[in-house]
């Protein structure tokens, strides 16, 4: 046999592997996704993205977030889900290379298989192996190995996923399932595909001809579409960041104003006319902005194997069912939270009445020992953080199980999460399992990935109402309305600017719900004769008297600043 159609017999050999690989891995990864939804067991998209996450520097990933806004998670899933259905393919393709290496070694005979399409009359050339269910129990077991003893560890989730709360036997397990249904169905695929077409009509060079044309434009078109994906959201981007442009100019025009004011102003309180597009004070369940690291699925937590452990530097440490948290003094409280990767203007804020026990009940009843210092927080999803003992203790730091006088809602933490009022959402653990006081320093799950530990909210307003582009006519009076938030620290003022910046107006006040929400405010603008595009500006002070920070700052690593701002058009 000559050189060139050795070549041509292995490069069959890994197309078939390959194909086959592509299929069984797919379904291999849909039965590892399935698992992971109904057990909660490992799903090594879900590893590598936290990794992943955790290499990539805060601004990067500030950067990708504001790219391809807040899908960038599930974009960054079906990335890795892609690649490993490519790992599965190769190792496909390059289990019948090393196959065919090994029976010529061993000198076994091979079975006389032909690449479908690629038969000869007369000829009986053998291409690729037929394989038996050997052959997908071997490659199985290699892959089990390789994602429990190297892939798995190199995340840092350990040896078959000891580290993670699903632990190592499910790891073991789960990831042997997924392993099987791979190794056997990437057999099937592969004997299917190599008997299916013994009886091509076509003759060897026209039918490798058609299928290289195949090839050339299915190639071609995943590359236009990918491209044109990708050229259409930058230039959405670009778009739409230029109509935000005078942001800018206005910060700078801005840049003197005093930081600080004493003593600060007092409120002025009013009436609130409704207007479309305006937050409702209070946001409904369904409504409420919904942030978690985990890029596939959220826990969904059984309530009767739920334990609470509160434990560490206490010297009574204790575990809590559900039922016993429920029978706990409970407080309420209205309290808006905002996600620390929030853009100035951005959607990842919102208002709850929520029902809890307070942290410093538990922690009292456990008895703190004398040396701690802080807080650490641990979910069902692997999630952490943790605060200093100083805020764990505020009377409104709660373990919340009520939202709005529902139970907590899955997504929202069931059966119990963390409110830490002042500080930025990322503190506000969902899904909690326990709580252990410390007496060293400890990094949570974004503080390792660069993000604020300290995390207190930087003061900011948005503009709900009019939507940006609206048009509006001279001499008519618009409500210009939205919310502003300083975590903890109140609101005194809202001023509006409707010329980029460089007068300001007092804006009316609702009374908040309390000094832990949001505060909506109103500005009646009194549209002016002159026709043309004006920018809309907002900006806040809070109780204290801390003016908002007109420098723009992007979310990473400390929470966005700058003042919102919109384009109207008179006309
Ligand atoms: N267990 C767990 N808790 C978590 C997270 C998470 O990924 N896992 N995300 C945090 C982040 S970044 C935010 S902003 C809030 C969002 O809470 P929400 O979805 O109820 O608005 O939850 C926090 N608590
Ligand atoms: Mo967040």
């Amino acid at each position: 046999m000559d050189t060139t159609s050795l070549r041509q017999d292995r490069a069959a050999r890994f197309r078939t592997g390959f194909i086959a690989g592509l299929a069984a891995g797919a379904a291999a990864s849909g039965v590892m996704l399935l698992l992971n939804v109904v057990f909660g067991s490992i799903s090594l998209p879900e590893a590598f993205g936290s990794e992943l996450t955790a290499l990539m520097p805060a601004a990067m990933f500030d950067f990708l977030h504001q790219l391809i806004g807040g899908d960038a998670k599930h974009y960054l899933f079906y990335g890795i889900l892609v690649g490993q259905c490519l790992v599965f393919a190769l190792s496909g393709g390059l289990y019948n290379l090393v196959m065919e290496r090994a029976r010529a070694m061993f000198g076994l005979p091979a079975t006389e298989q032909v690449e479908p399409g690629q038969e000869q009359a007369g000829s009986s050339r053998v291409l690729v192996p037929a394989l038996h269910m050997y052959d997908g129990l071997l490659l199985a077991s290699a892959l089990w190995l390789l994602a429990g003893l190297v892939l798995l560890p190199l995340t840092g989730a350990g040896i078959f996923g000891a580290q993670l709360s699903a632990g190592p036997i499910d790891g073991l397990l789960s990831l042997g399932v997924v392993g099987l249904v791979f190794g056997l169905l990437f057999v099937l695929v592969q004997n299917q595909l190599t008997q299916g077409t013994q009886s091509g009509s076509e003759t060897r060079p026209e039918a490798e001809a058609s299928r290289r044309e195949a090839r050339r434009t299915l190639l071609k078109r995943g590359v236009l579409v990918v491209g044109a994906g990708l050229l259409g959201v930058a230039g959405w981007h670009f778009i739409t960041d230029g109509l935000s442009a005078p942001v800018l100019s206005v910060t700078r025009l801005v840049k003197q104003y005093k930081n600080k004011i004493v003593p600060p102003p007092v409120p002025n309180y009013g009436e609130i006319t409704p207007a479309p597009y305006l937050s409702p004070e209070v946001t409904p369940n369904d409504q409420y902005y919904v942030v978690s690291k985990n890029l596939f699925s959220d826990p969904s937590v059984d309530s009767n194997n739920w334990r609470l452990t509160v434990s560490g530097e206490v010297s009574q440490p204790f575990t809590l069912t559900y039922k016993q948290l429920l029978a706990l003094p409970m407080q309420k409280q209205y309290e808006s939270m905002m996600c620390v990767s929030n853009e100035v203007g951005g959607e990842y804020m919102s208002n709850a009445l929520w029902e809890g026990v307070r942290l410093a009940d538990l922690l009292q009843s456990a008895g703190v020992k004398p040396g701690a210092t802080k807080v650490v927080f641990r979910a069902v999803d692997d999630y952490s953080d943790s605060i200093h003992l100083t805020k764990a203790l505020e009377p409104t730091t709660l373990l919340a199980v009520h939202m709005n006088g529902a139970t907590l809602p899955g997504g929202h933490g069931f059966p119990a999460r963390m409110l830490v009022p002042g500080i930025y959402g990322m503190k506000h653990c969902k899904w909690i399992t326990q709580i252990e006081v410390i007496n060293y320093d400890y990094q949570g799950y974004w503080q390792q990935r660069g993000w604020s530990d300290a995390a207190p909210v930087r003061l900011t307003a948005r503009i709900d109402t009019p939507l940006t582009g609206t048009a509006v006519r001279a001499g008519k009076v618009t409500f210009i309305a939205g919310v502003a938030f300083s975590g903890n620290r109140g609101i005194s003022e809202v001023d509006v600017s409707t010329d980029g910046g460089q007068n300001w107006q007092r804006a009316t006040l609702k009374k908040p719900l309390s000094g832990l929400t949001w505060v909506l405010w109103e500005f009646p603008w009194q549209v002016p004769a002159k026709a043309g595009s004006y920018n809309v500006a907002v900006r806040a002070i809070d109780l204290e008297g801390n003016v908002q920070d007109p420098n723009v700052a992007p979310p990473a690593p400390d929470g966005s600043s700058g003042y919102h701002s919109i384009a109207m058009t008179v006309l």
